[in-house]
């Protein structure tokens, strides 16, 4: 699908995040400048924590704090680092009523006028750090739904996926990548970070994810206690055949930000699905799910949990889990065709 927006040609100097996002927001009546401004503060507070990471091996930041968060994980520093930078900075930033973060067991209220709720895992994939692999922040955002005079709620915060207005995630890899959709209307796009002055330049306009690719993201640890749909399904990929093309090749680094950006680029289908210990899943639907299902719909893609769809699961807690199986429309459909036999 054509999106309506395209940015203009670039010519020799870059299209930097600020620019690309002003002169989409250029194309919204009755914008505010409120939903751009947020998005400058998530992007500096991206830039922040990109730094944190890059010196981390250096910076004794590594390893644990002692701490062990909500989901009963030991926090590494620079979770506890990354969920500071990016809530202190929408904070001073206004525009933001309530904050929702995996590091968090509540919401984290900002008295005032915010219009806006932000969800957000500041730092996924911290087994990952120690090791030098690839981890990512995950960001949703909502409008506020109570009335700005008074203070937010719960309300605000438990809103199903099909009512965000932007979702992204940065991906501190080899280079590090801030991707953003405000809808399918206005496309998926990708900013590549150039650390020498600091600044996220267009580098992946309008991205689509490949209708037909080979490749699944699962962790095959977990066959033991998985549904035998599930083992059906894998052992399905795994044979020769056609429509899609298998068997597929497998991938998986066990960083979400990291496998869901490759079957973005790539196709092909990442899941997480429930299992006998992990009965509703083990990925967050508020601030992993969610933002992920936005921006693959919003790229031609699916997001499922195996028989819904993930924007369509009315959240009922703040750190609610879920299955997830997210990819190539196809692929997500040969998974659910297979659950649905069970
Ligand atoms: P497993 C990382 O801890 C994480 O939350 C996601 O980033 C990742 O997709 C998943 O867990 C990996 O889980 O059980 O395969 O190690």
């Amino acid at each position: 699908m054509q999106t309506s927006w395209r940015p203009p040609d670039s010519g020799t100097v870059g299209i930097t995040l600020e620019a690309h996002v002003a002169q989409q927001m250029a194309m919204s009546p009755g914008a505010s400048g409120h939903f751009t401004s947020l998005l400058y503060q998530l992007c500096l507070a991206a830039k922040l924590v990109d730094s944190r990471v890059r010196q981390a091996g250096l910076a004794g930041v590594l390893g644990y704090t002692g701490d062990v968060n909500v989901q009963g994980e030991r926090v590494q520093k620079l979770d506890e680092l990354a969920n500071e930078t990016f809530i202190t900075v929408v904070k001073r930033g206004g525009k933001v009523c309530a904050v929702a973060s995996e590091e968090l067991e509540e919401v984290a209220y900002v008295p005032g006028a915010g219009r806006y709720v932000l969800t957000i895992d500041p730092l996924d994939g911290s087994s990952n750090i120690d090791c030098n692999v690839s981890i990512g922040t995950i960001f949703g955002i909502y409008r506020r739904l109570s009335d700005s005079a008074g203070p937010a709620d719960l309300g605000d915060v438990l809103q199903p996926g099909s009512a965000l207005r932007a979702a992204g995630y940065v991906v501190y890899g080899p280079s590090t990548m801030l991707v953003y959709s405000a809808g399918a209307k206005f496309g998926v796009h990708g900013f590549t970070l150039d650390p020498t002055i600091g600044e996220f330049f267009l580098s992946h306009r309008d991205m689509r994810i490949p209708d037909h690719a080979s490749t699944y993201s699962v962790n095959e640890g977990n066959w033991v206690r998985w549904e035998q749909s599930t083992r059906d399904w894998i052992d399905w990929l795994k044979q020769e055949g056609e429509g899609p093309k298998r068997p597929f090749g497998a991938r998986y680094v066990g960083s979400l930000v990291a496998d869901a950006h490759r079957t973005l680029l790539k196709g092909g289908v990442f899941a997480y699905p429930a299992d006998q210990k992990a009965k509703e899943g083990k990925l967050r639907l508020l601030y992993e799910a969610n933002p992920f299902a936005f921006i693959f719909e919003a790229a031609g893609g699916r997001a499922s949990d195996g028989r819904r769809r993930i924007l369509d699961i009315p959240p009922e807690k703040l750190h609610q889990r879920t299955p997830l199986v997210l990819g190539s429309a196809d692929c997500v459909a040969d998974f659910e065709r297979f659950a649905a036999k069970k």
